[in-house]
């Protein structure tokens, strides 16, 4: 059972992390203007800086995407759910219902796996965690926007070393403006399984870390196994469809790489 001691930690780690990254950026364009400054104070010329690529701001049309996700909230196969009060906590199996968090809560909408939700809707400011064991969601919607110093997830992995599996049937994610971090956010070294069919993920252009991460780096390895058929990812700005193993870290093994649409564009697989 998470303690609130470890939520205040993870909390921690994923500003920590965030941090980091900002660090890195600045360090890159510290070194770049320094290199410039030396060429012209060297007599030379030089090229205007690198400007980081502009967010996307508008949404592409479906590039061959499942289309087989819930259109929304109002989609009519949420027509009989019921409203709880988040977070849940697995193990658990839930049907049929539409998640919220209370007012000033920034707790996964569930978590503590092995946990299964059909035909769930899941708003708030941290969508649903996945840890131990193996968890299913299946025609789920997701809808995430962080709030005051929050690192909004529409789904995370959190658990150093555990292996655990998601599969993903028929869910759409979305993130929307606010304190966000990832769409989908593999990481910390969870070595975790994924299994999407059927799957959009978008709002990445809302998030630092895009639309999907599950970057590998040696020590970390956020991601070990992944399959997907029929995803389509919007906003993606890391890695390939989110994988990239850096460093020489453990490449994660493709099970299979069938139509994966990235902004529009068909992604072909890296190996
Ligand atoms: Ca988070």
């Amino acid at each position: 059972m998470a303690t609130e001691k470890q939520d205040e930690k993870l909390a921690t780690d994923a500003r920590l992390r965030a941090l980091e990254q900002k660090t890195a950026a600045h360090d890159t364009q510290l070194a770049d203007h320094e290199k410039r400054l030396d060429t012209l104070e060297a007599g030379g010329t030089t090229e205007p800086p690198d400007t980081e690529q502009p967010p996307d701001t508008e949404q592409p049309p479906s590039g061959g995407g499942s289309g087989t996700y819930p259109s929304g909230p109002n989609d009519p196969i949420f027509a009989n759910n019921t409203t709880v009060t988040g977070p849940v906590k697995g193990p658990t199996t839930i049907t049929q219902k539409t998640v919220k968090a209370p007012s000033g809560n920034n707790q996964p909408l569930i978590y503590e796996g092995p946990w299964t939700a059909k035909k769930c809707i899941f708003i708030g400011r941290e969508g649903p965690r996945l840890d131990h064991a193996e968890s299913l969601l299946e025609d789920c919607y997701i809808e995430c926007h962080g709030e005051g110093s929050d690192h909004a997830d529409g789904i995370q992995g959190y658990l150093p070393g555990s292996g655990a599996r998601l599969v993903l049937r028929r869910v759409r994610i979305k993130m929307v403006p606010g304190q966000n971090n990832c769409g989908f956010f593999m990481s910390d070294n969870g070595q975790f399984d994924i299994d999407m069919e059927d799957v959009l993920i978008e709002g990445g252009e809302h998030c630092p870390n895009g639309a999907i991460w599950m970057i590998n780096d040696p020590g970390d390895i956020g991601c070990r196994r992944v399959r997907y058929k029929n995803v389509e990812f919007r906003g993606c700005n890391r890695g390939t469809a989110g994988l990239e193993a850096r460093n020489g870290a453990l490449k994660a093994e493709i099970v299979e790489w069938t139509n994966v649409v990235s902004n529009g564009k068909q992604v072909a697989r890296p190996y």
